[in-house]
Parts: structure tokens; sequence; C-alpha cells
């Protein structure tokens, strides 16, 4: 008995060793022990405490593979858990975690590619006013077609001195790629990070040239130069720009379809600060089902780092919407963006054999016409044998019997989107169906480009009415007409209704996503793409520009904002470039009514942020929100980071204040949210503080929409300001009493007669 529980014990031992034996990376961050600009921690003090911690017959494994030492310390390496634990234990180590991979913010990741005119008009107008400017952009993303009209430097003067950047070299990138509008260009190579034979991910191949499509969209819609007469196979015709086309553009590859090591992109912001850049925009995320607390998050890491040198950090929300508490990247250091649809729309009218016609939503290079009918028939009608007609009515994969289809149109429902539409629209084309209507809710407001195949997407209402026709009749027929632009389309914006929304998982005490942008059938430069079939018309050359929808096409317009204000205002700081398009953005559609969510309810702030971004305002927002590291190190207390982490990550003798964890609605951010404002507590109390940078003397007023029931008061009401005062303080008390249960939304305006400085609040009242 003693020698089996022996027995036992040692198998034991033996299999936690051998669970044990498997390395995987893991990040090893150590916050900001840098001394100075230019002190870089030798890679050897890193090596030094790999070796204390690996064992020395393993000591092949004693290397980095990236190693941070420029805005931050720090390392990602080959590890086994129990090591990694170790580490997490040793003094100087902030967090240890393992490498995460990040999603590609296009759609998600699978479908959605729609489009449109890069930038709002009125923005261009003023861009072309100061049409040279020396600010640089770094994209993260899946690296740059540097051949892309998007690109080129006619006209743009030289190269800032205060460039420390690169351009490397791959086998189809030379040094001169590089111009004076594409000023750099990285790649990394990640062989180890996914394991040996993993190398794709992370975007290695030895290049900086973009294959996957997205880095050259993000980049052209933040800075890309003026594109006449720029068209997606004739749709969306017009001039193509950037947010800021005389902007300087970085491109930092870090990621390939598969999607990003989050060691790498923290690579990356360390490279980007380093080489002098003065925002970074990232169209990435972690999975909203994926997120980890600010100090295990790759992206929340180096936006501080970056954010505390006066660099901007972008980022996309992410797709995961229209559920609640999906918003991803949203430390208050990043500048979160949502995604809306803009004033032009992509239709494709579907015609029944019965005259009847409807408006579905696609991109096609229908071939069909108006004057000759198809045979209409439901996925159902069609199952496979032994195929349930449950999967039939969706067309899943297997489901449909191809000899029934081949020649005809064929209806699909979304009962079960377990398979997304893009998989759907595969079978019906592969079964040689002549076309395919697609009903569903899910989506419809974006319209998904189906390349040379006829495809068409309606909601249940029109669906119904079709099916209706279906059955009234022995031989149904329709046709699906090409896709025509539908310029001038009402209303917009619209929250897009796969942009992540609110609040946020982290903390419900900050605001999230901060605001809203075109991404939607957004169109900008592509790389020219005809490896996927039927994505080229016949006859057609492949397309310079592209049509993406998704917030990583909203991220970028924030981007190109964020560089045309610091191209006027040099000297401001992250927050107050954040802080003036957020209390200039509109909650106003173009028809002058509040802006709605595409289910045609008023959008509120967890969905829509304090609303669409309005750069021409915001070059002068009469008053900002500084946010300074005191409410970064305070935001960190209150989240709860012990006083020893919170010194390693920002280098200060910070001691945090004994308060309760509410106060983090109480940093000074250019947005209220009061994650729990209970009915029988007193009054909640929320301190501001603004800042004038409009002309010296000036007197504003406060006015207050709150909903019934939420009682607001605003004190002092009025501030005055001189050449001697700049920065007045003041008190906003929220109490519910009678408020109504669950989020109350409203808003704070201080008036000026010719500012509005608007703050959102939103206050869960229980
Ligand atoms: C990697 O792939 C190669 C073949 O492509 C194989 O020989 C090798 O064993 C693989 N290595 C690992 C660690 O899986
Ligand atoms: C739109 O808003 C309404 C009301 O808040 C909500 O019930 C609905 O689910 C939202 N629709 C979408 C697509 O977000
Ligand atoms: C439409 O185009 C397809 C190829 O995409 C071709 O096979 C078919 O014959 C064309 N139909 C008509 C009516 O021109
Ligand atoms: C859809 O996915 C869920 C979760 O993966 C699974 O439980 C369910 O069976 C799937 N439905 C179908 C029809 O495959
Ligand atoms: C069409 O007919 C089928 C079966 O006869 C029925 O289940 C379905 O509800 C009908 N649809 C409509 C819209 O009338
Ligand atoms: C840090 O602050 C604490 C409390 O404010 C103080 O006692 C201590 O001396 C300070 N340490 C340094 C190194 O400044
Ligand atoms: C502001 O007001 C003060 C006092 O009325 C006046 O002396 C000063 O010239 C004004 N400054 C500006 C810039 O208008
Ligand atoms: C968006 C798009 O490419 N639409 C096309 C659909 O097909 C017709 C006929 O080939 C074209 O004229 C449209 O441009």
């Amino acid at each position: 008995m003693k020698s089996l529980l022996l027995l036992l014990a040692s198998l034991l031992i033996c299999n936690t060793t051998i669970a044990d034996q498997i390395t995987k990376p893991y990040v090893v961050y150590m916050g900001n022990n840098i001394n100075g600009e230019d002190d870089q921690i030798p890679e050897s003090v890193h090596i030094e405490l790999l070796s204390s911690i690996i064992p020395s017959e393993e000591s092949e494994r004693i290397k980095l593979i990236h190693h941070y030492n420029h805005a931050f310390s720090g390392f990602s390496a080959m590890l086994t858990q129990s090591e990694a634990s170790a580490l997490s234990g040793h003094d100087g180590v902030v967090s240890v975690f393992p490498d995460p991979i990040l999603e590609l913010h296009t759609t998600r990741s699978w479908d959605f590619l729609d489009s449109d005119l890069g930038m709002k008009p009125s923005t261009n107008v003023l861009t072309h006013q100061h049409s040279s400017n020396d600010i640089i952009i770094a994209l993260i993303d899946t690296g740059i077609w540097p051949e892309s009209p998007s690109f080129t430097d006619e006209g743009i003067g030289k190269i800032p001195s205060r460039w420390k950047g690169i351009c490397m070299e791959g086998h189809d990138f030379k040094k001169s790629n590089c111009n004076r509008k594409l000023i750099g260009a990285r790649y990394y190579n990640t062989q180890d990070t996914f394991g040996s034979n993993k190398t794709h991910i992370g975007g290695a191949k030895g290049s900086p040239r973009d294959t996957v499509g997205h880095g050259t969209h993000t980049a052209s819609t933040a800075a890309g130069v003026n594109v006449n007469n720029a068209n997606y196979y004739g749709l969306a015709k017009g001039t193509a720009r950037g947010g800021s086309p005389s902007t300087r553009i970085a491109a930092y590859k870090t990621c390939s379809e598969e999607g990003c090591s989050g060691s790498t992109i923290l690579k990356a912001m360390d490279d980007a600060i380093k080489d002098g850049v003065d925002i970074i925009s990232i169209s990435i995320g972690l999975s909203s089902l994926m997120q980890s607390d600010y100090l295990n998050d790759p992206i929340a890491i180096g936006a501080f780092h970056a954010e505390q040198r006066g660099v901007t950090v972008v980022c996309s929300a992410g797709n995961d919407g229209p559920d609640p508490n999906t918003v991803v990247n949203t430390a208050p250091w990043i500048f979160t963006v949502a995604a809306s649809n803009i004033d032009r729309n992509f239709q494709s009218t579907i015609v029944l054999g019965n005259g009847k016609s409807f408006q579905g939503a696609g991109i096609n290079f229908s071939n069909l016409t108006r004057s000759t009918m198809h045979s209409l028939v439901f996925g159902e009608e069609v199952a496979a044998e032994f195929a349930p007609t449950s999967e039939a009515r969706n067309c899943y994969p297997g489901s449909l019997d191809y000899n029934k289809i081949a020649g005809r149109i064929v209806v699909c429902v979304d009962d079960d989107p377990n398979i997304s539409r893009k998989i759907k629209k595969l079978v019906v084309q592969d079964a040689r169906a002549m076309g395919m209507i697609f009903v569903s809710e899910n989506n419809k407001d974006v319209s998904f480009d189906a390349g040379a195949f006829p495809f068409t997407e309606i909601g249940n209402l029109e669906g119904h009415q079709i099916f209706q026709y279906i059955n009234s009749t022995k031989k149904p027929t329709a046709t699906i007409l090409p896709t025509i632009e539908i310029p001038r389309y009402r209303p917009a914006p619209i929250v897009a209704s796969f942009s992540s929304r609110g609040p946020s998982s982290l903390t419900e005490n900050i605001l999230k996503p901060d605001v809203m942008a075109p991404g939607v059938a957004i169109l900008a430069a592509m790389i020219p793409n005809s490896d996927e079939p039927g994505s080229v018309p016949i006859g057609k050359k492949a397309s310079l520009f592209g049509i993406k929808s998704g917030t990583s096409m909203a991220c970028p317009h924030v981007t190109g904002a964020a560089a045309f204000i610091k191209s006027i205002h040099g000297r401001w700081t992250p927050s107050m470039i954040k802080s003036a398009l957020m209390t200039t953005a509109t909650t106003y559609n173009n028809m002058r009514k509040p802006v709605t969510n595409s289910s045609n309810y008023f959008a509120n702030p967890h969905e829509m942020g304090v609303g669409e971004i309005n750069p021409l305002k915001a070059l002068n927002p009469g008053l900002v929100f500084e946010t300074n590291l005191e409410d970064y190190v305070r935001f960190l207390c209150y989240y709860g980071y012990s006083n020893k982490i919170i010194r390693s990550v920002c280098k200060s003798n910070v001691t945090c204040p004994r308060t309760s964890p509410d106060l983090i609605s109480n940093i000074n951010y250019p947005s209220i949210s009061i994650g729990t404002l209970k009915r029988n507590q007193n009054t909640k109390v929320i301190t501001r503080t603004v800042t004038n940078v409009g002309t010296f003397n000036a007197t504003y007023v406060a006015k207050v929409h709150a909903p019934e029931g939420l009682v607001v008061k605003v004190i002092p009401n009025k501030l005055v300001f001189s050449e001697s005062v700049q920065r007045i303080t003041y008190k906003v008390s929220f109490s519910g009493n009678k408020a109504r249960g669950g989020y109350n939304f409203g808003s704070l305006t201080w008036l000026d007669g010719r500012h509005y400085v608007r703050t959102l609040f939103a206050v869960k009242v229980e």
C-alpha cells in the first residue's frame, strides 16, 4: 500500500515536471526604470535575470525574443510556467504574462468589406491650407504597400530632423521604397514567438511589405495624400485622401492575417517612441473575451509610456458589438474609437417575378439584369440528403444539394449565426448558383463585398415578404441587380452594428469608447490583390483602392484628426488633443436629429462615446481637460495596484490615498462615468479642472441636460477666466433619489457664446 502511494506520488511529480517543461513565450514587464532620454538598459541585465531562473543545462533558452529598453523596460522570452511565476515575484518585475495573440479590427476577422471616402469634406478643406507639417504617425499593423499612389511624396518637405527611425530592407522592399511621405518601415522577426513552426504569425517573412491590405488601408486613411479619381471598380468615385495628407507615415509591421503577437506590438511601440513619432495608431486589440487587466495588456502598457512621453495613442474599440461590455483598449490614457456609418450606402436591388423589388445591401459585380429572371429557391427546399433542414435554411457547408441549386438564386437565413456570411456565400457560389439573397438582421447596415458573385442582404421584414412570394407561386423567380451607390444616404452617422459597446468590463468608472468616427464602407488604398477567386471582375485589373469596414477603419480617422490638430497646436499634450476632439464631438446626425444605432433607437454614450468627431471644431475647443500623470497614478491606485507596482510603472515616489475605488470617476477625464450611485446614498461629487486655451478673457456658464429624476448640480456654475486665471476647478454632484434604475445619461456643457464645451456623463443608479 505504502509503495503504491509512493508510486502514485512519484507519477504525480513526474507529470507536473513534464507539464512544467512546456515552454511558451511570456512578456516580462519591468516598468519605467530608465533614466533620461538616451539611457538604454543593456541586454545583459535582462539576460542575467533570465539566467537566475532558467537551469544552466537549458542555457540555450537564456535569450530574449524582444528586449524593451527605450520607453520602458522588460523583455519577452520562452519560459515554463514555473519560471514565469518565479520571475513575477522578482524585485523590479511589474507583471509576467503569456504573450497574447491580438486580432485585427477589420471586422469579426472574416467578412465585412465595404466602401467610402476617407475624411469628411470639411476636414480636408483645412488640411489643404496647412499643407506642410512635420507630424509623424506610426501605424502598428500589417505593414505597407509602398507603391500605392497614396504614399507619394511629391510636394512634401524634407524629413523632420528629429526622426530617428529606419527603413528596413527585405527581399521585396528596398530603402528606396521609403520617401519623404513614408519615412520609416520596420518589421519584426518573431520566429520564436509562437513556437518554431508558426513563423507567419507576427508577420515576419522578412519584409515591411503588406500582404494583407489592412495596414495599407489604415495608413492611407490616416495620412494618405490626395489621389484624384480613386474608386473601387467604379464605386465610391472621388478623391481619396487621408485625414492629414502632409503628415509623415512610419509603418511597423507586427501582424499577419492570423493576428499579432502582443510582445511584438510592445516592441514596435517601444521603437516608435524612440524613433520620434507623435501619434501611434493601433487598429488591433485583444478579443473582448480575453481582456486582461491594464498591466497584463501589451497595448495598455505601451500606451502608458507613450503618453508619458507626449505621444498620443489611438486604438480601435473592437468589432464585438452590439453586445454590451465588449469594448477593448479601454485604459484612460488610450483614445478609444467606435465606428459609424457614413452618408453613403451601397445597394443592390432584388426584383421578384411578381414585379416587387427590395433594396438589399451588398457590393457585387453581378452581371444579372432586370430583363432576365432566374429561378428562386429557399435553402431548406434544396437540402442535401440527410442534412437537417435547420442547416439547409442557413446554407451551412454540406447541407445543400448542389444539383438542385445550379443556375438558381438561393435564399439563406441566419437563424444561427455560427457560420459567417462569407462562408455561406462561398457555399452557395461553389454550388454554381446564380446568386444569393441573405436574410439577416446582423450587419445588414454593413454592405458585404461579394466580389463578382451576385449577393445581397436584406432584413427579416423584407425576407418575410420574399418567403410569402415563394409560397404563393409554383415557379418563383428573381434577379439581383448590380450595386449602385446611394450618395446622400440619410441619416448619418449611425452607430455601426458591429462596433464594440461599453461600459468597459474592466472599470465602469471611465466612459468608453471615447468617440466615434467613420468605419463602414471606407475607400482607401489597398494592395492590388487578385489571389482570391472572384475578387476581381472579369476583364479588370486588381484595384489600387479597396472598401473595408471595421473599427480598424474608424481608428485612423481619429489618428488623422489628431495629427491635424497637433500640426496646428504643436505644444498640445495627448490629453489636450483628446479633450479637444471629445468636447467638440457631435451627437446629432445630418438630419439634425440625435444619432441613432442601427435599429433606429437614439444611441447612448456606451455605443458612440461622446459622439462623432468634428476635427475642424476641435481646433478651437475653448477649454480642455488636461489629464496628467497624477490622474493616471490615482487611476492605478483606485484600480487596486499596490504602491510598489505603481512606483515601478511611473518611476515616481507615489503613495496611494486610502479611499474608495469609486474615485476612478474623479480623474480629470473629458467625460464622466459613475459605475454605481446608490439611490438612498448621499450625493456623489466629482471634480474636474478645465484649462482655457481660447482668448484670455472668457466667461463660461454651465448648462446641464439630465434625465428626469437625476439631480445634477455644478458648483460654481460660472467660470471667469483672465490672463492670470487659466485653470479653474469645479464640482459636479449627482443624486439619484428619484432616478430611473440602471444607466442615466446626460450632458454638462460650458458655453461662452462662442464655444460649446460638452462633457457627457453616464451614471448607473441602483
Ligand atoms: C516544424 O515543421 C517541420 C516540417 O515543416 C518539421 O520537420 C518539424 O519537426 C516541425 N517542428 C516542430 C517543433 O513542430
Ligand atoms: C439600439 O438601442 C436599443 C435601445 O437602447 C437597443 O435595445 C438595441 O439593441 C440597439 N440595437 C443595436 C443594433 O445596437
Ligand atoms: C456572368 O458572368 C459569369 C462569370 O462570372 C459567366 O459565367 C456568365 O455566363 C455571365 N452571365 C451572363 C448572363 O452574361
Ligand atoms: C453553434 O456554436 C455553439 C457554440 O460553439 C454550439 O454549441 C452550437 O451547437 C453551434 N450550432 C450549430 C448549429 O452548429
Ligand atoms: C411558407 O410555407 C411554409 C410551409 O408551407 C411555412 O412554414 C411558412 O411559414 C410559409 N411562409 C410564409 C412567409 O408564409
Ligand atoms: C517616498 O515618499 C514617502 C512618503 O511620502 C517618504 O516617506 C519617503 O521618504 C519617500 N522616498 C523617497 C525616496 O523619496
Ligand atoms: C482682459 O480684461 C482685462 C480687464 O478688463 C483687460 O485689462 C485686458 O486688456 C483684457 N485682455 C484681453 C486680452 O482682452
Ligand atoms: C460594385 C460593382 O462593381 N458593381 C458592378 C456590378 O456589376 C455591373 C455589371 O458588371 C457593373 O457595371 C457594376 O459596376
